[in-house]
């Protein structure tokens, strides 16, 4: 018996890192009231074609329905020369795992990005930190090809210094360890306005 104790424990850690995504594990019993208010993205594993590059922050709420919903902004460029700070605004659709939402987002202008993704929350104490992940492509052998996963603080300046090793620790189960960028945020959003391409142009 032992021995299939020790067994099962050697191969439980290659397990959770088979970079399967059916078998990403999700935060247990997900709290979606305690996720509301606002997340600071300090870190993010971009997908293919990124859209949100910097001074990005997501403010979650609960509407009276019980759906979740949230805004989020941060700065992109659009047309490959637009700079401008985007809004953005977003529902997630429950599903069997309370973890795991169905996100359809879209932007303050036409002109700004819209789909539909996955939204899982990997891990969050709520108060400090949040791992997020979303896969848009799944490969042919289960892994995925095109993901983007948000590191979100409570706190502009960053990570806790003793948040840091849980999240480092869950990068790897993701499969996604050196693959983050860190988020400055430098007030961009608040110095600058959403305005439209039109606008730049005519002026
Ligand atoms: O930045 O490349 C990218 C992908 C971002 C998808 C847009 C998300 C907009 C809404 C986010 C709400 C909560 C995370």
């Amino acid at each position: 018996m032992l021995r299939y104790v020790v067994a099962l424990c050697l191969l439980a850690p290659s397990w959770a890192q088979d970079c399967q995504v059916a078998n990403i594990q999700v935060m247990q019993d997900f709290d979606k009231t305690r996720y509301t208010g606002t997340w600071y993205a300090v870190g993010k594993k971009d997908p293919e074609g990124l859209f949100l590059l910097d001074n990005i922050l997501a403010t979650f709420t609960i509407s009276e329905d019980g759906q979740m919903t949230a805004t989020a902004e941060g700065r992109v460029i659009i047309l490959n020369q637009w700079e401008l700070c985007a809004s953005m605004f977003a529902t997630f659709m429950d599903t069997p795992d309370p973890a795991k939402f169905k996100m359809r987002y879209w932007g303050a202008a036409s002109y700004l990005q819209t789909g539909n993704d996955d939204h899982w929350v990997i891990d969050t104490d709520y108060d400090n930190y949040a791992i997020h992940y979303s896969c848009r492509q799944i490969d042919s052998d289960g892994t995925c090809l095109n993901s983007y996963s948000f590191i979100f603080s409570r706190h502009p300046t960053g990570l806790r210094p003793e948040d840091q090793a849980k999240v480092v620790q869950k990068k790897t189960e993701l499969c996604l360890l050196g693959k983050y960028r860190r988020v400055q945020h430098t007030g961009y959003c608040e110095s600058s306005q959403s305005v439209t391409p039109g606008i730049i142009l005519g002026s």
